[in-house]
This record gives structure tokens, C-alpha cells and sequence, in this order.
């Protein structure tokens, strides 16, 4: 018998936990009610000029007064796993007080999801930032912070953990802290300009809150751990980070230099975050390039850092060349680098340039890799899924668990001035979702990476950040200017069937070894 390509993926898509994200500033709405307080979110919706179109959170999705009705298209969808996040806001309106009406709200949710069997994979932190904590100095305030959100997240542990069994402190720091506090563009909005950066110098602030985010996550680790033990409040949890990586590809492969370009930019990128998760360290090319900007780890922090990630979360999306502007041999290589800014000059000093640019601080040659879509970032590229499940194998160890806890595809034809026929019928996103689920599957059964879990972004067209409502991600349309009303696109039938079939022959070939054993 032939096997056809999808049959086969469903096949070997058999082990993976599928599920779908959410996140809370991006669907629930509802931004004054159940005494939620104001969020860095809140405020910077709501200045006019930052989000060009206008467009807040105000009501989003209105998740917050319709959970049931989208509850049961997660039911009807068949995910084991609904990946979402806590409105920090909502459970502590000034960042330290609780609020119990808060916490209500989340039981309900999280009941009537294990109620339907599905699995909730909750993030403390995916960018909406209490504003009464950001009047104190938000994540730039290490000594305010730290303990400010370690309480949050123990606080969490202990009232949700009999109900959540997966963590995860962070969505994409990267995203927050460089966008947020280099570029401006995310909230709070800080050093658009360069006079708001401490010494004019836009690196020193993001690196700063860099360091203050995973300190804050190692303590809130170790809060989960006092927990999560026998006869805890928190038994058996589990906690890890979630990092976003466009892959760094050479653009010349036959090209050292342009490799090294490439190594440097995930190191810089992805490693900055996970290397002290699994080795209680930044990566020494991001320590020697970014001298005394970055703030080192004392020894106590480093050893609760290390360790501190009980599995990998994932989110790619896309994929950039990088290519190195040195001709000097060796000139990628850190080891040779002075150790502090003030000795770089010169060449060395040019190293310093491109990791601003390779960190998003200046607009670099970043060509992109794959196929473009509506959103001028996102280009199909599933060959990236695969490359880089394989870098985290290879840096952190071949069992390391990974969870590729984001993919996803904003539609190239899902504008409101299409007819809705046309806009539910979303075979641009079927094939991206067809790839890159194949691409791990690949990563999976033939590379031997433990990839364990699949979600995509996102369950509902929702609050696409600085771009407002106009970028939509969904599996289900949301009609924003017709009641909210929620109608599945022609992808939420695809899936739904992809886990269907996965699902069966899964179960089909367990009873075949069953048979077979005896
Ligand atoms: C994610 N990249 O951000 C966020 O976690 C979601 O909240 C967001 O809605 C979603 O992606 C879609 O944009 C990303 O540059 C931002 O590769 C940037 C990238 C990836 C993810």
C-alpha cells in the first residue's frame, strides 16, 4: 500500500500534544471589570499615536464573558492542550494585592477545561505588566521587581496548583525587552527616542531588564520547586520559559564567516535566554561582546538558574539570513574580544555595532528566508522549524524536552473588505500549519529531538499587539464588527481532522502491539 504524505503525517503526528494559544491582553477584554487594574498594555493602547490604528483591548475577543462558547471550540477542535496566560493585572490589580474576584475567574476557566480533558499550559508573564509595578521602574527596578513577581508567581503556584501542572514564566522576553525598551514599539514604549536611554546608550536599559527577567524567573523556579514536591500544594508541575527565534541562516553556506554569523546571532538571540536556563550562564559571545552592559550573575544566581527550565518552549515563526560584515577570518569568534566596552575600539568595536543590529537595536541586512505573508515579517520558512528544534537538541542535550509552544500564519486573504466565503477559506494557512507540523514530526522521528507538544497561534483572530486587529492569526474568525461572533475558517477543520487521524492510529497502533505481544 502507498501512503499518501498526509496520512503519513498524521501518522507520525501521533505522539504530539496539539494544542492551541491564547493570551490574555490579546483576547479577554473586559479591562475594567472583575477589579482587574490598569496594565503597561492599558496605558500605551490607549496613547494615542502608538498603536497606529487605534485599535485597545478594551473588549478584544471579549474572552472574558465568552470562555464557554470558546471553550467549546477547543473541545470540538480535539486539543489535549490549551496554552494561555494569567492577567497579572487581573489576580493582583497593583502588581501585589490580591484580588479574589480574579482569581475566581481563572478557577472557572481552568475547571471547565479539565472538566473537557484539556490540559491548560499557563504563562505568568506574556507582556502585560501591572501599571502601578512600571510607575516603580517596572523591570529597569531589579530589587522592586524580582520580589515582585516571584510572589506573584508563588502566589499563583499555590492557588492554581492543583489545577495547572504546566508553567510558564515568560512569553518571548526577547520580544518585550527589545521591542518594548529599544525600539518603543511595544509597551511601555521606552527609548524611541535616545534621549530617554540612560547615557544615550539604547543597549544598557533592554540589557539591564534583561538580567532583572531571568533572575525573576530563576526565583520564581525556585518558588515552584518548594512546591511542587510530594504532597505539595503544587504536585509534580512543571515550568520552563518560552523563547521566539527568527533561525539565523548563512547566507553563503559554503562561507565560514557567514556560519559564525549565524551561530553568533542565535547565541545572541536565543542563547542569551536559554543558556542560563540549562547552564546557569549567558553564552561567553554575548558576555565578552556586550561588556558592561549586561549586569553578570552573582553565584547564587547562577546556580539557581541552572536547571531551572523543566523543558523547552519554542515559538518560531520564520527565518532570516545572516551573513558576517568582517572579512578578518576570525573575526566572529568572541574568544578574542576584550571584556569590557570601554577596552573595544576599532574593530572590535564594529562587533559591538552588529550585535545592536543583530538584536534588533538597529535596522540591519536581515534578508528573510521563505515565503512572504500579509505582516512584512512572517515568511514561510518550515525548514526552520526543523534547523532549529536541532540547535536546541544539539546545545542542550538530545533529551531536552521541547514544546514548539507557537506557529502560525496571519492570512493573506482574510482582510474585512473580502466577501466572508473567501476569508474563511484559509488554504494559505493549511499549508504553513501542513509544514510545520511536518517539520517537527521530521525533527522528531528521524532526527530523534524530543519534541513532545505542538500549539498553535492562535485559537481566535485577536489583538495582534502594535498592529491591532488588522494582522489575524486565528483558526476561527472573529467578526469584530459584527457581535463577535466566532466562525471557524476552513484551517479549525483541518486541524481538527489532522487530530482526529493522529489520534486514531494511535490508539489503532497500540492495539496492534498489543496483538502482537501476546
Ligand atoms: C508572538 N518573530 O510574538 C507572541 O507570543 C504572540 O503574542 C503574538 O500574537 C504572535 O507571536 C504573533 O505575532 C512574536 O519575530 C513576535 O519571529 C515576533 C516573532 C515571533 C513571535
Amino acid at each position: 500500500d502507498v501512503v499518501s504524505p498526509p496520512e503519513l503525517l498524521d501518522a507520525s503526528a501521533a505522539g504530539f500534544a496539539f494544542g492551541v494559544a491564547t493570551s490574555a491582553y490579546q483576547v479577554e477584554g473586559g479591562v475594567r471589570e472583575g477589579g482587574r487594574g490598569p496594565s503597561i498594555w492599558d496605558t500605551f493602547s490607549h496613547t494615542p499615536g502608538r498603536i497606529p490604528s487605534g485599535d485597545t483591548g478594551d473588549v478584544a475577543c471579549d474572552h472574558f464573558h465568552r470562555f464557554e462558547e470558546d471553550f467549546a471550540l477547543l473541545a470540538a477542535l480535539g486539543v489535549s492542550t490549551y496554552r494561555m496566560s494569567i492577567a497579572w493585572p487581573r489576580v493582583m490589580p497593583d502588581g501585589r494585592a490580591i484580588n479574589r474576584e480574579g482569581l475566581r475567574f481563572y478557577h472557572a476557566l481552568f475547571d471547565r477545561l479539565l472538566e473537557l480533558g484539556i490540559e491548560p499550559l499557563v504563562t505568568l508573564y506574556h507582556w502585560d505588566l501591572p501599571q502601578a509595578l512600571e510607575d516603580e521602574g517596572g523591570w529597569r527596578n531589579k530589587s522592586m521587581i524580582v520580589p515582585a513577581f516571584s510572589r506573584y508567581a508563588a502566589a499563583m503556584f499555590t492557588e492554581f496548583g492543583p489545577k495547572v501542572k504546566v508553567w510558564t514564566t515568560f512569553n518571548e522576553p526577547a520580544t518585550f525587552v527589545f521591542i518594548a525598551s529599544d525600539l518603543g514599539i511595544h509597551a511601555p514604549g521606552r527609548c524611541s527616542h535616545r534621549e530617554i536611554c540612560a547615557e544615550g546608550d539604547s543597549l544598557r536599559e533592554p540589557l539591564l531588564i534583561a538580567h532583572s527577567v531571568l533572575v525573576a524567573h530563576a526565583h520564581a523556579v525556585a518558588a515552584l520547586r518548594e512546591q511542587s514536591g510530594a504532597g505539595g500544594t503544587c504536585e509534580r508541575c512543571r515550568v520552563g520559559m518560552v523563547n521566539c527565534i527568527k533561525l539565523a541562516a548563512p547566507m553563503n553556506a559554503s562561507r565560514d564567516a557567514d556560519w559564525q554569523a549565524a551561530q553568533w546571532r542565535m547565541e545572541s538571540e536565543l542563547g542569551i535566554w536559554t543558556d542560563p536556563l540549562y547552564f546557569g550562564d549567558y553564552p561567553r559571545s554575548v558576555v565578552l561582546a556586550s561588556g558592561d552592559l549586561l549586569p553578570p550573575f552573582s553565584a547564587e544566581e547562577r546556580s539557581l538558574l541552572k536547571g531551572s527550565a523543566d523543558y523547552f518552549g519554542l515559538n518560531l515563526y520564520t527565518a532570516q539570513f545572516a551573513a558576517a560584515r568582517f572579512s578578518r577570518p576570525n573575526a566572529a569568534d568572541m574568544g578574542v574580544m576584550a571584556t569590557s566596552s570601554a577596552e573595544l575600539n576599532g574593530e572590535e568595536g564594529d562587533l559591538i555595532a552588529q550585535w545592536r543590529e543583530t538584536t534588533g537595536a538597529a535596522a540591519g541586512p536581515r534578508e528573510p528566508v521563505g515565503e512572504p505573508g500579509p505582516t512584512g515579517w512572517l515568511f514561510a520558512a518550515p525548514g526552520a522549524l526543523r534547523t532549529t528544534l536541532n540547535w536546541v537538541a544539539q546545545r542542550y542535550g538530545q533529551r531536552t524536552e521541547v514544546i514548539v509552544t507557537e506557529a502560525g500564519w496571519a492570512g493573506m486573504r482574510e482582510s474585512s473588505e473580502l466577501p466572508l466565503r473567501i476569508a474563511l477559506d484559509d488554504q494559505d494557512r493549511i499549508a504553513f500549519l501542513f509544514e510545520y507540523v511536518r517539520a517537527a514530526v521530521q525533527a522528531r522521528v528521524v532526527d530523534g529531538v524530543n519534541v513532545s507538544g505542538f500549539v498553535i497561534w492562535s485559537l481566535l483572530d485577536n489583538f495582534e499587539w502594535n498592529n491591532g486587529f488588522g494582522q489575524r492569526f486565528g483558526l476561527v474568525r472573529v467578526q469584530y464588527d459584527d457581535g463577535l461572533r466566532r466562525l471557524p475558517k476552513a484551517s479549525f477543520s483541518w486541524l481538527q481532522r489532522l487530530i482526529s487521524n493522529a489520534t486514531a492510529q494511535h490508539t489503532g497502533a497500540r492495539a496492534l502491539l498489543r496483538r502482537t505481544a501476546q
